[in-house]
């Protein structure tokens, strides 16, 4: 175990993690081709990943079937003072909580090989961007890190220069005693998983699950946890949102970034093709945006993911078209059904399901057996270059300027499809009381209500009260080049149950009408949830949608919204003096417009 880098910290570190973990080998890797297919082959051969004979270089795994999604009752901030976590985090001390992990860490990477994985999150180089190295015993977390990430010996040379890092400590909870055989998905029990953030630290401990946001440090716990608290301090944003570019047909240009909870079609509307003639829509990111003001005052927005980890459950070419491009090769499943001539299915693809496959769980399926085949969080790992519609400045260093700030979630009554914030401190208002049916890409229950701030709730590295502030700090910092804000939702249901919006390439008319806004080419009705389209402003050419049914999408009920008041003055006491006086004077304001 001879290694040596030349970063001293990160050196240090190295050793430290070693003599705790105890691994029988340590590699550092370097994002190569050779390193990947070196990586798949021994996972191959171990039985952990299937080479897909339909998809070139791609592959499928299947975890252990306790360890399928995020777990946000086991994931941590971990702050001095417990009012600095907040009401909506996690809290343990962080004394006794490296106390308990060090514990764990004792010898877990027995057996294994410990791997160093140096990674940029944003284009290397970029002043927004930030360097991590995760410490992983997961080969399978390496292989997803060098897809979602930039794993690059270039990074290694910039931590050799110098340059500062995050440090990202990952196990899965699982040595391994002289002679023990492995199993397919090693992991530690539910009650054994720790995710934790020190944000006064900048540091991440994981340990126990190898499953997506758990272990893949880059993402939840890096780009939004950390950078959330650094962006605080620093005066910037880390957010859960996706980014696109909308061009309309006289060429202009429009950014759009959108905050949507977890499996709310983030990646759909990301890679959305318009169905609206004329106006082009294309990715720079399906899930976080770091955004820095620019020389000329406005927030400019990069990505600083490398892919998508997207939800593969109702991905299919009627819905989501270009992301179905983007996975016919070079791809890692996991947790899909599998079919007889090796290819990936699952719920909701196109076509009919197949006769028979093995499912998620390693078990013959067929359409009869009543199980789902795929779990519904089961997730596909594909590059971002890959995506047809990538557009060509997603690896911008500067970013890209963003006209529109869209809220949103699951809601299947009472929220109409689209409204317009009257202002920034409205738009903070509808962004703080945003909420959603939850989903399965919690470990949890599914279809609850519950208020998701900002799609942040599981992903705000401190106290929520305080990053309400933080985005007023922005607003004032902005000025009247702040984005126009706007909230929408696609998911409102008729009496029967019914969708009343198709969504998908349709969605593509409300973002028309807000481009429409904000160049100034459409006016707006005021009503006292926000400012809605005139009659006739919403481009419905084409659609088919009745119009009873176009009504009751944008239908505002009162009262309805009177008996949500309750629930979010609850929603704010949660944050006691944390609560910035500018919430509860908009709380006033829309009470007063209700009437
Ligand atoms: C994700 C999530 O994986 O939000 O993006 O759960
Ligand atoms: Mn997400």
């Amino acid at each position: 175990m001879n290694v040596t880098v030349k970063n001293e910290k990160l050196n240090q570190w190295i050793r430290e993690v070693a003599d705790l973990c105890q691994p029988d080998d340590i590699y550092i890797c370097n994002g190569s081709k050779e390193e990947y297919d070196f990586m798949m082959e021994k996972m191959i051969k171990s039985g952990s990943a299937v080479p897909l004979k339909k998809r070139p270089n791609s592959f499928h795994f299947r975890s252990d079937p306790s360890d399928v999604a995020r777990v946000e009752d086991r994931t941590y901030i971990s702050t001095t003072s417990q009012d600095d976590a907040g009401p909506t985090n996690n809290w343990l001390a962080p004394d006794e909580l490296k106390k308990t992990m060090l514990d764990f860490y004792k010898g877990c990477m027995k057996g294994r090989t410990m791997y160093v994985i140096p990674f940029s999150m944003g284009p290397i180089g970029s002043p927004i961007s930030k360097i991590g190295v995760e410490i992983s015993d997961s080969p399978y977390v390496v292989v997803n890190m060098h897809i979602m990430t930039r794993v690059s010996d270039k990074v290694m040379g910039l931590l050799d220069g110098g340059a500062d890092f995050i440090p990202c400590l990952h196990s899965i909870g699982a040595p391994l005693a002289e002679g023990q055989e492995d199993v397919q998905w090693p992991c530690a029990p539910i009650e054994n998983k720790y995710i934790s953030h020190f944000p006064e630290d900048n540091l991440i401990w994981s340990y126990g699950s190898g499953y997506g946001g758990n272990a893949l440090l880059g993402k939840k716990c890096l780009a939004l946890r950390i950078a959330s608290a650094m962006a605080r301090r620093e005066g910037w944003m880390a957010e859960h949102m996706l980014i696109l570019r909308l061009t309309d047909p006289e060429g202009k240009q429009y950014h759009i970034a959108a905050a949507f909870p977890s499996a709310c079609g983030k990646t759909n509307l990301a890679m959305m093709q318009p169905s609206v003639p004329g106006w082009k829509c294309e990715c720079i990111g399906d899930d976080i945006a770091w955004m820095k003001t620019g020389p000329d005052g406005r927030l400019y927005a990069i990505n600083p993911e490398n892919g998508f980890f997207g939800v593969a459950p109702g991905t299919s070419y009627g819905t989501n078209p270009m992301a179905m491009d983007s996975i016919k090769e070079n791809v890692i499943f996991t947790n899909c059904a599998v079919t007889d001539d090796s290819d990936v299915w699952w719920e909701g693809m196109d076509g009919d399901a197949p006769a028979h496959a093995i499912d998620w769980k390693g078990n013959d399926w067929t359409p009869e057996s009543g199980t789902d085949a795929a779990h519904p969080n089961a997730r596909f790992t594909a590059p971002a270059a890959q995506c047809p519609v990538i557009c060509e400045d997603w690896e911008k260093p500067g970013g890209v300027p963003i006209d529109i700030f869209i809220f949103g979630g699951r809601r299947s009554t009472l929220v109409p499809l689209v409204s317009e914030a009257y202002n920034w401190d409205h738009g903070v208002f509808i962004g703080a009381t945003a909420g959603s049916e939850t989903t399965a890409a919690n470990i949890g229950s599914v279809g609850n209500f519950r208020r998701d701030p900002f799609a942040m709730t599981p992903f705000c590295g401190y106290n929520m009260g305080d990053y309400f502030k933080h985005w007023f700090d922005m607003g004032n910092k902005l000025g009247d080049k702040a984005p126009r804000c706007f909230y929408v939702n696609w998911f409102r249901k008729s009496e029967d149950g019914k969708f009343l919006w198709p969504g998908f390439s349709d969605n593509s008319r409300v973002l028309k009408w807000m481009c429409e806004r904000v160049s100034g080419k459409v006016g707006a009705d005021e009503t006292p949830i926000g400012l809605v389209p005139k009659d006739g402003d919403l481009d419905t050419n084409g659609l088919e949608v009745s119009a009873k049914d176009m009504k009751e999408i944008m239908s505002i009920d009162t009262d309805g919204w009177k008996a949500e008041i309750p629930d979010i003055e609850q929603h704010f006491a949660k944050f006691g003096d944390r609560l910035p006086e500018r919430l509860t004077k908009q709380l006033e304001e829309f009470r007063k417009r209700l009437g």
